[in-house]
């Protein structure tokens, strides 16, 4: 088996100050060849990017992306994408800084990609564990119930069941199809985003099972907030990208949130809390 010639792991952050050293240190002792290290930090007032750049000048294949207005972890995505294709990558993979996400797991997702567009670390098929505490777990497996009701299409050739997993590995081609640019989230709920239009192009994905802890060190970002905003981006996404067989139920779920589709420009939505 041969491992891809040009890889880049995508790492957003925000005050990771007490991971990210160590993390790219796990990633790198990996030896996978041609792998690259994309950090994108919105401005963590913990330093987290002042650690980067300091790593970056003794491993050139360490990478940061530092963001000083925008915050998000859905937008931080979209710029690690936009750039790991810039940088020529052939396979991209996400991952949390935080080590809920093994990077001993990154070479078996690259591998993946050999026969599939989208490698999925699973948390719900056969074979995985979720350490986490209950109430996360719950969470989990609540916001799959829902992403699934929504975006799940009797086409899609086999079955995802870990839709809102952060950690996976894209084919180039999956940003071929689908330019990040194109992503209207703005959110963590990109990740369902990605996985339902990239189906819907015919592109493929498959599932491999994987121990999920939870963070090392820090605080999670995961607020009520993002849960409102996943809720209400889930149903539009269906609307949006196949009208043709949006539930009612759908629309009348978009309609009592908040939110609103802008058109940002010609075939370009945006969805905004006013
Ligand atoms: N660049 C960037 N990264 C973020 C932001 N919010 C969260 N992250 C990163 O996204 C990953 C997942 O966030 P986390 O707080 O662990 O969320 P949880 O896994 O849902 O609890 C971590 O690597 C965070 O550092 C953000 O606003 N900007
Ligand atoms: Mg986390």
């Amino acid at each position: 088996m041969s491992l891809p010639s040009r890889s880049i792991a995508i790492v957003p952050t925000y005050n990771e100050a007490a991971n990210i050293e160590p993390l790219i240190g796990e990633l790198l002792a990996l030896g996978v060849p041609g792998l690259q290290v994309l950090v994108v930090d919105d401005n963590s007032p913990d330093g987290t990017s002042a650690i980067v750049r300091r790593l970056s000048d003794a491993h050139p294949e360490v990478l940061l992306a530092q963001r000083m207005n925008d915050r998000g972890r859905g937008t931080a995505g979209i710029v690690g994408f936009h750039l790991a294709m810039k940088l020529g990558a052939d396979r991209i993979i996400e991952m949390d800084a935080d080590f809920s996400h093994p990077p001993r797991c990154v070479p078996e997702l690259l591998r993946a990609l050999d026969h599939t567009d989208i490698s999925i670390a699973s948390r719900l098929c056969p074979g995985a564990r979720d350490l986490r505490p209950a109430s996360r777990r719950l969470v989990t497996w609540l916001a799959n119930l829902y992403a699934r009701a929504f975006l799940e299409l009797p086409s899609h050739a086999g079955r995802i069941r870990d839709w809102t997993t952060g950690f996976r590995g894209y084919r180039r081609r999956v940003f071929e199809a689908l330019p990040p640019e194109a992503l209207i989230s703005r959110g963590p709920s990109i990740l369902q985003e990605l996985l339902f239009r990239s189906l819907n192009l015919g592109l493929t994905a498959s599932e491999i099972p994987f121990e999920m802890k939870d963070r090392a060190a820090g605080k999670s970002t995961f607020s009520g907030k993002v849960a409102r905003q996943s809720l209400a981006s889930i149903p539009a996404y269906r609307a949006l990208f196949h009208p043709a067989s949006t539930p009612r139920g759908a629309l009348a779920v978009f309609q009592l949130s908040n939110y609103r589709m802008e058109k940002a420009s010609p075939g370009h939505f945006l969805l905004r809390n006013p």
